[in-house]
Formats: structure tokens, sequence, C-alpha cells
């Protein structure tokens, strides 16, 4: 029943979007404006410091926003993009000003406090570091137990991040349980670049880079409905014009996608005169592809990241930048198809490549992880994803089990359902007995893919987040995927979550604790 409860109360509190509290936020671009990459911020002698402060606004349309602002001598800005190399040190400070709008649910202080305790709502907040494969502790990726308040001197992240850090794009974003949701749909995310792809792949060298954050907003997001994608802020939905991408006639770019939709499983093309092109598909969530192959539909899971290049037409083509329908099953939201951006081709030649090394100063299998395929597993797990119903509104609860033990959601007292060691190998199977598509997201560490529904994967892909498709219904088998688990770095050990990336299904409890022990 508390789940029951809890998703009462989840509607009673939508209303709080429709306070409108004093702006807080930057201005987001207009419709059919040119798409600009949001403000870097790059490491410096080892290091990249920067403070953001947490805000909240609600816009003309209803949209509440949920901004990271940054400081410039021009104004604040919103979620900029952090650069750093492996090896580097990022330190990032978090003052929380969300304003307080009277009563709100709330889920009960985390057992072990770091940060400012106290309960976790909707005011409070704290970052995930989407992808990074560092540490569990407090100060650094704690997910579990790290809470900011609004209205306290703020909270310091200091984050080592790996040598062998593979290059790629990350992302960070809020992770308060009960909680995310609300501000990943007020667009509270941003990306974190891991330098040093052009070692791996010397294709993109050179090449004029754009990093793209898809972003989705309802304006009560706990009710299934109507949303608007937006681009780099800019709302990118019928009917307003299109954002605009600049391209020169011809032209490559390198492309980092993040997809930082709250729901949306997002089948990416590029299509020119009407006919989706391949892309070279370079890395995906932030960890670089074992060799560059050619794709013209990149299916990329909410929280995922696709980084491709492509290739502008010749002047007086015409290409559109597009996600495609994607059926999320019985009791499962529809992902529309629809254009995201259109191509407009610019004068002069294309830029091109510059000093293209053909040979890569990097082997993928001198990556991190990059020998696991090699390894033999030390443990095998099975999991599984499942709706329990109750009523004629849908599901009530979402579950993600560990096979053999008794189904519950997530409580942020719980112990770990899975205790392992550092140095272990494991395999774990997981599969969709839900009617519904979920996305299987595991922290602190990538996974290796090995097998979809029994049969082999065609590639050697780590990923942190991976789609599992809704189960056809009775006479039809469980949707499943096999991965490999590698816990032999010492410096994730402690305790984690993995869960799924439908915030609202992890808000409400499909996910659970893993403790590692070193
Ligand atoms: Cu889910």
């Amino acid at each position: 029943m508390r789940s029951v409860c809890r998703y009462l109360l989840a509607f009673a509190v939508c209303g709080f979007a429709f306070l409108k509290p004093v702006a807080q936020c930057p201005d987001r671009p207009m419709p059919g404006s040119v798409v600009v990459d949001p403000l870097s911020l790059s490491s410096q002698n080892g290091a990249l410091s920067a403070d953001f402060v947490m805000a909240h606004s609600v816009d003309d349309g209803g949209y509440a926003h949920y901004c990271y602002n940054y400081k410039t001598p021009g104004g604040f800005v919103e979620a900029p993009t952090l650069r750093l190399n492996p090896g580097d040190t990022l330190h990032l400070g978090i003052r929380n000003r969300i304003q307080s709008d009277g009563a709100l649910m709330k889920m009960p202080p985390p057992v072990d406090k770091c940060g400012d305790g106290g309960d976790m709502t909707l005011l409070s907040t704290n970052v995930h570091f989407h992808g990074l494969n560092v540490s569990p502790n407090c100060h650094q990726d704690d997910v579990i137990n790290t809470v900011i308040q609004p209205g306290t001197p703020g909270f310091e992240f200091n984050i080592p991040i790996p040598k062998d850090e593979p290059p790629g794009l990350y992302w960070y974003h809020p992770h308060i349980h009960g909680f995310t949701e609300f501000q990943v749909n007020g667009g509270a995310a941003g990306a974190i670049i891991v330098e040093g792809m052009e070692k791996v792949h010397p294709e993109v060298a050179g090449l004029t880079e754009k990093v793209l954050i898809i972003r989705q907003q309802y304006l009560v997001p706990w009710i299934p409905g109507p949303y608007q994608l937006t681009l780099n802020y800019q709302v990118t939905a019928f009917p307003f014009p299109r954002p605009v991408i600049e391209m020169k006639p011809g032209e490559k770019q390198f492309w980092r996608v993040l997809n930082a939709t709250l729901q949306d499983f997002m089948p990416l093309q590029f299509v020119v005169n009407g006919v989706p092109q391949d892309v070279e598909v370079i890395a995906l969530d932030g960890y670089p592809v074992n060799k560059v192959r050619k794709q013209n539909t990149v299916l990329v899971p909410p929280a995922g990241r696709a980084e491709f290049i492509v290739q502008a037409p010749p002047a007086g083509g015409n290409a559109v930048f597009y996600t495609l329908n994607y059926g999320t099953g019985p009791t499962g939201n529809p992902d529309l198809p629809q254009p995201l951006a259109g191509i407009q081709l610019t004068n002069g030649p294309s830029k091109g490549q510059v000093a293209k090394s053909t040979v890569a100063a990097l082997q993928p299998e001198d990556l991190k992880f990059g020998d696991l395929a090699k390894q033999s597993p030390t443990t095998q797990r099975k999991l599984f994803f499942s709706e329990e119903f109750g009523g004629t509104n849908g599901p009530i609860q979402f579950l993600i089990t560990v096979d053999g033990q008794k189904q519950r959601v997530f409580e942020p007292d719980e112990k770990p359902v899975i205790t392992t060691h550092v140095g272990a190998v494991e395999d774990w199977v997981i599969e969709n007995r839900a009617l519904e598509t979920h996305a299987f997201h595991m922290h602190q560490i990538h996974f290796l893919m090995l097998e979809v529904d029994g049969k082999p994967y065609p590639y050697p892909d780590y990923r942190d987040t991976i789609e599992i498709p809704y189960w056809e219904g009775p006479g039809h088998p469980y949707h499943s995927v096999k991965v490999r688990m590698d816990f032999r770095d010492p410096t994730i050990a402690g305790t984690f979550v993995f869960h799924c990336h439908i915030l609202l299904h992890e808000d409400l409890g499909m996910m659970h604790k893993i403790l590692v022990q070193p």
C-alpha cells in the first residue's frame, strides 16, 4: 500500500508546478533559432573548479524550470558542459536556491548523512555523475545519502577522474529519490566530456563538434500526456519553427548527443532529401566503440548517449535531424516521431578535417574494462523488471528484483539486495516481465554487452544504460539482455544503485542497492 500512497501523493504535489515563484532561471532560446552549444568549462592544470546554483522558476507556458546556474560576466547561464581529461579532478560546488512554496510530500532522511541531511523533498537536491567510473562515496558520486537542502551554504563534490577513464560524453543530473523526475523535467541536466576521443578514433580530429542535449518537458510530469522535446533548451515541437543546426555543404561534423529525457526512447536519424543517411558511430554511453561503424538509425534510450559523425548534403540539399516512433508496449507511454532540428546549409567551404592522424594513439582494448571479454565470470545473476497492477488505472508498482528474492519497491533505508566484492566479474541476465519497455542503468561502472534475447550481441559495446523491450504477453518469451559487470577496480567499492532510467519508475522504487565490499 505504501506505493499506492506514494502514487497518490505524487498527484497531490503536481499543483506545485503551477505556483509561480520569482523567476530565477535564465531565459531559454526562442523556437526557430540557431542551436548553440552549451558554455564549456575546461579543466586547467589537472583540475576543473566550478560553482553552480540550483534554482527554480516557471515560464509563461507553465513549464517548471530547474536550472544549474553558472555565473559569467554576461549573467547567469544554464548547465555548462564540464570538460576534463582522464586523471583530472572535478571540484563542483552546488548551492541550492530552490524556493519553498508550501507543503510537500517527502521521503525520510537517509541513514548515513552526507551533506545537509534531513528529509528528501522536491526542494532538496544532489548530483549524479552519470556514467563516470568513479567512487560512490560521500563528496563523490553518492546519490543514496547526499542531500543538499535549500538555503544552506552548499556542498562540494571532489571527484578524481580515473587515469584510464574512457573518453566520451557523460552527464550530470539530480538524483533525490522520489523527486528526480521533477528536477530533470525542469531541465536540470548537463554534459560532461572526458577529452581524448581523437586518440581512440582519429576520424573525429579537427571536425566541428556539437554537444546536443535533448530534454523533455511535461506540464505535469507524473501524468502521462503531451510533452515537448527541447534541443539545447530550445523547444522543438509543432507548431513552433524547428531549431536550426548550421552546417556547411558537404561538411562532416562530430555530434555528441545526450538523451536527457525523462522516458523517451529515441531512434535517431539524419535524413537527407527524405532518405536516412549512414552516420559513423564513434561512441555509445561515453565509451568509444571498438570499431567505427555505419548505421542509419541509432537507438538511444533515456539517459543514453550517442556520438557520431554526420555529413551535410551538398548545396541545395535538405537535411533534418529526426527521431522515429518507438513502441514501448501496452502499459508504456508513446514515444512519438518528430523532427528535432532542420539543417541550414551555410555559405563557404567546409572546414573539413585538419592534421588528421590515421593512427590511433590508444586502442579500444587499452581502455578501462578493455579486457573484460577475456575474463571468466565469478558469479552469475538474474534480475527482472515487473509491474504490479491495481484497479483499472494501470500499474501502480514498478519493480526490479533479483530472481529468487521477494519483489519490493526501493526504500532509502533498505539493505543492499546484492553484495559482491572488489575483484568480482559477474554475468547478469536482466529480463523484462512487464508490458512496458524499461531502461536498465548501472551506476559506477560500464557493462559489456554479451547477449540480447539469448543470442550473442554483434558488437563488444560497453554501456551504462540499455533498453529491454516489453513482454508481448502470454505465449511470448520475455526479452532479456546478458551483460558482464566488472567490479575489479577498488575505486568503485561501496554501496550504490541500479535502476530503470524512466524517471517515474525510478522515483516510484524500480531501483535497488548493490554493495561492493573492498
Ligand atoms: Cu522503467
